[in-house]
């Protein structure tokens, strides 16, 4: 069968609009398909635009969706309906949401397993079995009825899986770092994740092999470790990497963990040898009442601490922070970024607190009659979508700009550009590409935090968010306690608080 899947971006520009790092899920899905002899393509518009004439002849199409992408999903839907194609969603968002997907989507794919779903819901398109034989899927039964089929008994041997097919995607050539995934599951649950609510608490992962064999395969030039924690089983992790090296794989490599990575000194040397040059760490909070609130299991020291080793072990550090939580003010927003210039955190993604369906965070906030706007794409982060504590909304959206102008300062692209200028290519080709690929990111951060609000979709969200905002008192403002403690570069408080574009130039 002709079998066209689709992973759809949001529509209003965000911190992720230029990268080419795709979901695994796709391409996982992709593979089982085409193993079981169906004709596949994959369509990710930041990577390639989608051919439509060529997704309206197909027999199936299958949609990816986070909760910011679900909109634009929707639309896909509707319009594939409209012509008769057979249509399913899966994905995190509508794991959660199973019956607004109903409204669009012939079935709906809830949970893990999506590549068998897709094998079995083939086949019965086919008439080759019975789709109350399913499970996983939901769909509107013959008198209107939403059939839920039960979940899927989660994967317990992950080596089962197949390896994601990247090559399947149309303009996949532009993937510069090739994303592997090697655990699913958390044993944490912090309170704003859906991972373990998606993927469950137990933290299941492929063997050292099975990884070694899918990257011997896929040869990157530079890998993205997608684990939510690729550091959750330490003994796993240096079994890995020992074979990594072992056999010769030292490509440059990334990873999202913890700081409790920086406890063993073992683990840092064999990240060290096998290439990591890069973490993201998360964060979250340098507001210790926050953390505790997140039930993140961490301190501020620990990321103090994590920082400074991970410096001494050359290994750059990405801090990714969570803003806008209960126990949160404006200053703790100025603190955060003050924070992470004082600690030369050597990049910051400063995320606005957002609720994601299946979080105990939305439910909380939902109950509480807090959340204010429901259009999901703007759930990504970046855009405010509740009412805070102790702030205006606008006033957290506005201190969340403001932060990421002043981390992301001028300096930081020239810095690299003449970095990369000065160093010879002949004797360090390496650092000159990193220099350039740094300069890269640096430009499109500084381009992001300055550019944001001429979006137009973001603008009318300002707007609106100003309304709601008025009549809100704002909290008295102080200077930072940074700047009173008198550390150097650390801004005292201004008295007014305007959107970007109502300053001077
Ligand atoms: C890598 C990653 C990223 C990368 C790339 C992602 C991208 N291009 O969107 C980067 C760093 C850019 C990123 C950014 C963001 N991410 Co992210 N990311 C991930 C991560 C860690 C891995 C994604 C992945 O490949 N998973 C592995 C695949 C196999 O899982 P899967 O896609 O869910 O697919 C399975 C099922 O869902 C199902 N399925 C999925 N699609 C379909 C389709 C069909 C037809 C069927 C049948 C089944 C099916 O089958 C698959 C396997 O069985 C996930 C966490 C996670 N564990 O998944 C978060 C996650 C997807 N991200 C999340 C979020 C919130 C974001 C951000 C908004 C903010 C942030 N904090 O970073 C941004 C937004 C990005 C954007 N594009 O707009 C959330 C999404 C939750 C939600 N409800 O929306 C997740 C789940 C993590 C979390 N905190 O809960 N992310
Ligand atoms: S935020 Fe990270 S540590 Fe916390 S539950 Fe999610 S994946 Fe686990």
């Amino acid at each position: 069968m002709k079998i066209r899947l689709i992973e759809p971006i949001a529509p209003s520009r965000h911190l992720w609009s230029k990268s080419y790092f795709v979901r695994l899920g796709l391409p996982m899905i992709g593979a089982a398909l085409a193993e079981a002899g169906h004709d596949i393509r994959i369509y990710n518009p930041q990577l390639a635009p989608i051919d439509w004439a060529d997704v309206f002849s197909s027999g199936l199409v299958g949609i990816s969706s986070t909760t910011s992408t679900i909109p634009e999903s929707y639309r896909i839907a509707d319009e594939l309906r409209r012509r008769g194609i057979p249509v399913i969603i899966g994905g995190s968002h509508v794991t959660f949401m199973v019956d607004e997907a109903l409204r669009h989507a012939d079935f709906v794919a809830r949970g893990e397993g999506g590549e068998s779903i897709m094998v079995q819901l083939a086949e019965a398109l086919e008439g080759g079995r019975e789709l109350d034989s399913i499970d996983g899927i939901s769909y509107l039964g013959e008198n209107g009825e939403a059939v839920h089929a039960p979940l899927r008994e989660r994967c317990q041997d992950l080596d089962l899986l197949p390896f994601p097919d990247l090559t399947l995607i149309h303009g996949h050539e532009r993937i510069s770092s090739t994303p592997i995934m090697t655990s699913w599951g958390c044993p944490f649950d912090c309170t704003f994740c859906s991972v373990t609510a998606m993927f469950g608490k137990k933290y299941r992962f492929r063997s050292a092999e099975n990884v070694v064999a899918e990257i011997k395969e896929k040869q990157p030039r530079r890998i993205f470790f997608y684990d939510d924690n690729l550091a959750a089983n330490r003994k796993r992790l240096k079994a890995l990497l020992r074979l990594m090296i072992q056999e010769g794989i030292t490509v440059p490599w990334g990873a999202q963990v913890r700081t409790d990575v920086v406890r063993d000194k073992e683990l840092l040397e064999l990240m060290r040898a096998s290439g990591a040059d890069f973490v993201a760490l998360g964060l979250e909070s340098i507001n210790q009442a926050t953390l505790d609130h997140f039930e993140k299991s961490q301190t501020v020291g620990d990321i103090e601490h994590a920082i400074k080793v991970l410096h001494d072990y050359g290994i750059r550090s990405h801090g990714m922070f969570v803003l806008g939580a209960d126990h949160d003010t404006p200053d703790s927003v100025r603190e955060t970024v003050e924070f992470a210039i004082r600690n030369k955190i050597d990049t910051i993604m400063l995320n606005i607190l957002t609720p994601l369906p299946g979080t105990l965070q939305f439910e909380e906030l939902d109950a509480e009659g807090r959340i204010i706007e429901r259009d999901w794409s703007f759930y990504d982060a970046q855009h405010v979508v509740f009412r805070p504590r102790q702030m205006t909304p606008i006033h957290l959206l506005q201190e969340t700009l403001r932060a990421n102008r002043r981390f992301y300062a001028t300096w930081r692209p020239v810095l690299q550009f003449h970095r990369w200028l000065w160093t010879s290519k002949k004797r360090h080709a390496a650092r000159k590409r990193a220099a350039w690929s740094r300069m890269l990111e640096y430009g499109w951060l500084w381009y992001y935090s300055r550019m944001w609000w001429t979006d137009a979709k973001n603008r009318t969200q300002r707007r609106r968010l100003r309304a709601l905002s008025a009549g809100q008192a704002e909290p008295p403002r102080a200077a930072t306690r940074a700047a009173e403690a008198g550390v150097p570069g650390a801004r005292p408080a201004e008295t007014g608080v305007a959107c970007p574009e109502d300053r001077p130039a």
